[in-house]
């Protein structure tokens, strides 16, 4: 932790959610990238063995602490002066976001806000904030496009957007350059499957991996944008790290859908011996199809999602 702040290069980095699933990737591949690296988690739903790893580099420490203890932000990032501010960590769950509304505004809107003071007091020249494609709502205008509208049709998609509009509001102000990335559906190793909310693909590769049967929610030609781990953190620590790149909103998507009977067909390419799924009703409240627009982000920030699907599904099951 010795090395100084040089101004233009940025090499100090901290990352809010460090212990999640996002997080835990993201500072693997900014210790990859030879970055000094802190992690904040308060372990509500973070676990230490996403960090295990990591735990012992000399270049990454562990603070366990909660983004909405404005005094222990202050101190760390204070502490650390970090030159780029990553911060994933929020209340993830929409519909525990749904059934909290208070909670979710404290954490994801009222977090966001303690986060963004306490980098810009400790001088950070960036911040970069997961945003979700949950700002869309559920929108025929597919792919969906920066520029078109949002939407959102539950408390965690509005939080998102209102921290964005925020953040977006201290680049304004403040000399923190702001970027908001606007995650489709993530997917990858250490996601949690425990959840009935987790993740599809978490869900599937999981029961798949213990030889039980998948439940389908509909006929299975719903489509999602899945977007693999490693494509999302080289996104994020490009906006975190290159200074050359302007802040704002951006998609964190493929462009491609994928139906849930691509993700069977993929899952059985790794195990023939898959069972059958069972098909139930459609779960309320589901979208048929969700798509991004990744043309800004490639203009802009030069991204690329490169994973392709079925070695993407692969990696599960290693
Ligand atoms: C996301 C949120 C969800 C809700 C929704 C609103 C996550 C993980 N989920 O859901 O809480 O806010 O956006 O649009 O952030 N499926 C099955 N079997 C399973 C699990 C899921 O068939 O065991 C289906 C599910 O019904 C849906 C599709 O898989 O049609 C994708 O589900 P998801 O929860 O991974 O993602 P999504 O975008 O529907």
């Amino acid at each position: 932790m010795e090395e100084q702040k040089v101004s233009g290069e940025i090499n100090r980095v901290a990352v809010t959610g460090a212990a999640g699933f996002i997080g835990s990737h993201t500072c693997e591949g900014l210790l990859d990238a030879g970055k000094t690296v802190i992690g904040i988690d308060n372990l509500s739903t973070g676990k230490r063995i996403n960090l295990k790893g990591i735990g012992e580099h000399d270049r990454f420490s562990f603070f366990q602490a909660d983004i909405c203890q404005e005094d222990a932000m202050a101190t760390i990032l204070g502490d650390f002066q970090p030159d780029a501010v990553i911060h994933l960590a929020a209340l993830v769950s929409v519909p525990i976001a749904e059934h909290n509304p208070d909670e979710n505004y404290r954490i994801n809107v009222l977090g966001t806000k303690l986060v963004a003071q306490a980098a810009l007091k400790a001088a950070a020249r960036r911040m970069v904030f997961a945003s979700s494609a949950a700002v869309y709502g559920n929108s025929d205008q597919l792919p969906l496009s920066e520029e078109g509208p949002t939407n959102p049709i539950n408390q965690y998609g509005m939080a998102k957007l209102e921290a964005e509009t925020l953040l977006l509001s201290y680049e304004k102000s403040h000399d923190m350059t702001s970027t908001c990335l606007r995650f489709f559906n993530v997917y990858g190793p250490r996601q949690d499957p425990t959840s009935p909310y987790s993740g599809v693909i978490s869900i599937f590769a999981d029961l798949c991996a213990s030889g039980r049967p998948v439940t389908v929610y509909g006929d299975g030609r719903q489509s999602r944008d899945f977007i693999y781990i490693k494509d999302i953190t080289r996104g994020i620590i490009t906006s975190a790290t290159n200074t050359e790149l302007p802040g704002g909103i951006y998609n964190l998507c493929t462009g491609q859908g994928k139906t849930l009977l691509e993700l069977l067909d993929a899952l059985k390419g790794i195990d023939p011996d898959v069972p059958e799924p069972i098909f139930e009703g459609e779960r309320e409240g589901d979208i048929k199809h969700s798509l991004g627009n990744p043309s800004v982000a490639r203009r802009i920030l030069g991204f690329e999602a490169t994973t392709n699907f079925a070695e993407g599904i692969r990696e599960l099951q290693n």
